[in-house]
């Protein structure tokens, strides 16, 4: 698993264990904990090799995770993403779960026919437009959501080229719990997290996936048919979990796009540039 110390590394270090698997982490800075670890860089073949000598499958994590100028974006999402793939393939390894992101597609409107209502893959009305299916076209909403959109390229690639495995998870918000409006319709809690990577590690029905990674939000705008198709069963909702009873707010009141906020105008990279030139003053 590449980035084990990270955000969502740290979680699955923790729950993929108790669901039985075996995890050999590998990041920059392994986090000591109760996993295996081997320290490296993703964009070091050697490193790779070392770390994916004898391991049945890639759980790719690691990377940068939101939008950034593009030398760091090349370095982690661009080359960093080939090197794994490329280890993966050497190492005999057939199968990768990759995390790509909502903001692959994040100026896509949330759902198709645009306004917000109950997920369609429940009983719903008729008159309820579909929720997203997670294989809608690429329409990255930044330089971080391309390099998202690489990834799932390179995925297709090695299974067409190479008859490997890829799951593309379009993770939407993981937290612990939804932290405003549109988490409630993308939050993906910790837990299901782990079930999703779990049913892509263990299901014989793989090939080319792409999966929103949700939970089974009551609000969601995105399908859980590719998902269920694999055997995810997520068991979480952000709607009993939202920690101040009193915000009523509802995912209706979210951005109208699939990215959200990354889809403003501020989210351009030249503002993503001066944000960060003055925090780094
Ligand atoms: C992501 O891909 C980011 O890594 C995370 O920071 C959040 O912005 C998340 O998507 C989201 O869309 O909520």
């Amino acid at each position: 698993m590449t980035g084990s110390s990270g955000r969502i590394g740290r979680s699955r270090a923790k729950l993929l264990p108790a669901m039985g698997w075996q995890l050999r982490g590998f990041d920059q800075q392994p986090a000591s904990g109760p996993i295996e670890q081997v320290a490296g860089d993703i964009t070091d073949p050697r490193a790779l090799d070392r770390a994916m000598a004898g391991v049945r499958a890639v759980v790719h994590l690691a990377g940068q995770s939101t939008e950034a100028p593009w030398p760091v974006i090349r370095e982690a999402n661009i080359e960093g993403c080939y090197q794994v793939f490329e280890a993966a393939r050497r190492a005999g390894v057939r199968r990768v779960v990759y995390a790509s992101s909502n903001h692959a597609v994040g100026f896509t409107p949330r759902q198709q026919g645009g306004a917000s209502s109950p997920a369609a893959d429940t009983p719903a009305l008729a008159a309820d437009p579909p929720p997203l299916a997670a294989d809608t076209p690429v329409r990255p909403d930044t330089l971080y959501g391309v390099s998202k959109a690489f990834g799932e390229a390179l995925g297709r690639y090695y299974v067409d080229r190479y008859d490997m495995q890829v799951a593309c998870l379009r993770i939407g918000t993981f937290d612990d719990a939804p932290p405003d409006a549109r988490a409630m319709a993308t939050w993906l809690s910790p837990q299901d997290c782990a079930r999703l990577v779990d049913a892509c590690l263990r299901t014989d029905r793989l090939g080319f996936a792409l999966v929103w990674g949700v939970s089974a939000n009551r609000d969601r705008w995105w399908s859980l048919d590719a998902g269920h198709a694999l055997g995810y069963q997520p068991l979480d909702d952000a709607s009993l979990r939202r920690s101040d009873p009193a915000d009523a707010v509802k995912a209706q009141d979210a951005p109208e796009r699939v990215g959200g906020g990354f889809t403003d105008p501020s989210f351009g990279i030249d503002e993503v540039l001066q944000r960060t030139r003055e925090e780094s003053r």
